[in-house]
């Protein structure tokens, strides 16, 4: 350096924004060119637009641009309200409508491609013939898009029953109708559809598919090409449709929170600790007696303090350990802006993707998060206690909220989340201890210290 001095060579380090690009999504490298049109078949009521909403918002919360292209609603602008004979193929009129409206969610789904930022296309139809499904696998061929059929059959006639009640008789269809008659409608439909349905066999060898029979009960898999059609396949495998719910909650008050430190492993404040005391009885009444479920844990103090007096079976996970906050671990945030002033602001600028010097991002959380997911969608009743970043990532996957978003929603300490899945959406209620807490939350800009929350 010849004793010259150069200014630079005092800046201090900094963290990054890591904004992603097609090539370093969530799931890591795909070929830049990846195009895949996931298939959906199967006869009406059998989960499909269910599955296919499902797999459109774990791909958005991986930064996957994914897309759902459902033939119904095509079909529903030039034939609003049919009645089950429209679904007789021996109705050429209707054999007509159908296909046209195939064809044009199937043109609309490669333009999308066309314009350049979508990776998996989704085309929710029954597609329950084998032409049908040639025609779209010809058509996906020409234009340079990989296929992944996947069917859902099943045979349990009570669960298609239910099914029918639960989303088909307040369908678009049936607007104004007595539920009864649209069931009823709606099962002789279902009828119509089972006179040519032909499930995918042996002749369709040269396809990419999976067969998931009876909720997944048992699943058959065909020529899976690559790592982004297995990631959706093992996702698809892990699904299941027993009623449940998730209760999220932080962990109780920490000494770290009273003097606005970031991070750290410190222990639980009186208040903290009061907390800990109240959630065996906050769980019961939200839970109700006797409910069985399963505790997780992050691998640190607060956690694992806040949890200890729950009776119920827990797991402690690593990957359930607070955002990372690297050099900045143990200060708070007005020391960060005075220590890191650059980074303070481009944080606030990009928090979703600003990763700490020698730590993380919401993004890199999110992908540590992703074994968690695929273990909840597995389980049935789990409460999660863990960590203000940590609880934004797991309750964005399940709310669909977006990436700007997520990272600066309101999570209170001392409340607990009950999520409930139903079949389109996630119910959400919540339920606050009467235990006083500092507010964690900073606002975008600020550097205030944290303030005693609403709860005091
Ligand atoms: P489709 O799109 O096949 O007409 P929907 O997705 O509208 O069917 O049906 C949703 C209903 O199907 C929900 O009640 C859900 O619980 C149920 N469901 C979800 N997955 C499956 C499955 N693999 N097999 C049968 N029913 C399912
Ligand atoms: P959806 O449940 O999504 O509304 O009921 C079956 C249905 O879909 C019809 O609404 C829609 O017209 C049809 O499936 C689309 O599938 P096909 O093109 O295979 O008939
Ligand atoms: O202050 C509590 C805390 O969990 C810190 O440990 C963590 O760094 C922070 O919240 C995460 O929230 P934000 O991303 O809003 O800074």
């Amino acid at each position: 350096t010849n004793g010259v001095f150069r200014p630079e060579m005092r800046r201090v380090p900094t963290g990054e924004l890591l904004k992603p690009n097609r090539k370093t999504n969530g799931v890591g490298v795909q070929a830049e060119d990846t195009k895949i049109c996931v298939v959906m078949v199967g006869l009406p009521a059998r989960g499909k637009s269910l599955i296919a909403q499902k797999v459109v918002r774990y791909l958005h919360w991986l930064s996957i641009p994914a897309k759902t292209f459902n033939v119904g609603q095509y079909r529903r602008t030039a034939t609003p309200n049919p009645s089950a004979e429209f679904f007789d193929t021996s109705n050429p009129e209707g054999e007509r409508l159908r296909k046209a409206a195939a064809e044009a969610a199937v043109n609309d789904m490669v333009k999308w491609f066309s314009e350049g930022q979508g990776l998996i296309a989704i085309l929710d139809a029954t597609n329950s013939t084998k032409s049908r499904r040639r025609w779209i696998q010809d058509r996906c061929q020409a234009e340079g898009i990989e296929t992944l059929f996947v069917e859902s059959k099943c045979d349990d006639e009570d669960l298609i029953m239910s099914n029918i009640k639960e989303v088909k008789t307040t369908s678009p269809d049936y607007v104004g109708q007595d539920p009864e008659a649209a069931a009823q409608d709606f099962r002789n439909r279902i009828r119509n559809y089972e006179k040519v349905y032909q499930t995918i066999d042996e002749d369709e060898y040269d396809l990419t598919y999976v067969k998931l029979i009876n909720v997944g009960k048992r699943v058959v898999i065909n020529q899976i090409q690559d790592y982004l059609q297995s990631r959706v396949v093992y996702y698809l495998m892990n699904l299941h449709i027993k009623p449940r719910s998730i209760w999220l909650s932080r962990h109780g008050e920490s000494q770290y929170n009273l003097s606005g430190k970031i991070g750290g492993d410190a222990d639980l404040s009186e208040r903290g600790e009061a907390y800990a005391r109240a959630l065996p009885g906050l769980v019961k009444q939200s839970a109700g007696e006797g409910r069985k479920l399963t505790v997780w844990t992050s691998t640190l103090r607060r956690t694992i303090q806040t949890a200890r007096f729950l009776e119920f079976e827990k797991l402690e996970w690593k990957a359930l350990d607070e955002l990372d906050s690297g050099v900045c671990d143990g200060l708070t945030y007005a020391e960060i802006e005075s220590a890191y002033p650059e980074d303070f602001r481009q944080r606030d600028e990009d928090k979703y993707n600003y990763r700490y010097l020698g730590g993380e991002s919401y993004r890199d959380v999110v992908i540590r998060l992703e074994p968690i997911i695929m273990e909840l969608e597995r389980s049935e009743n789990i409460l999660i206690v863990t960590h203000q970043a940590i609880l934004r990532c797991i309750y964005a996957y399940f709310m669909n909220v977006e990436q700007e978003r997520s990272p600066w929603m309101e999570v209170p300490l001392h409340t607990l989340i009950k999520l409930t899945p139903k079949a389109y959406s996630t119910q959400e209620e919540r339920l606050k201890a009467d235990i006083p807490a500092v507010s964690t939350f900073r606002e975008k800009g600020s550097s205030a210290k944290h303030q005693e929350g609403d709860a005091a």
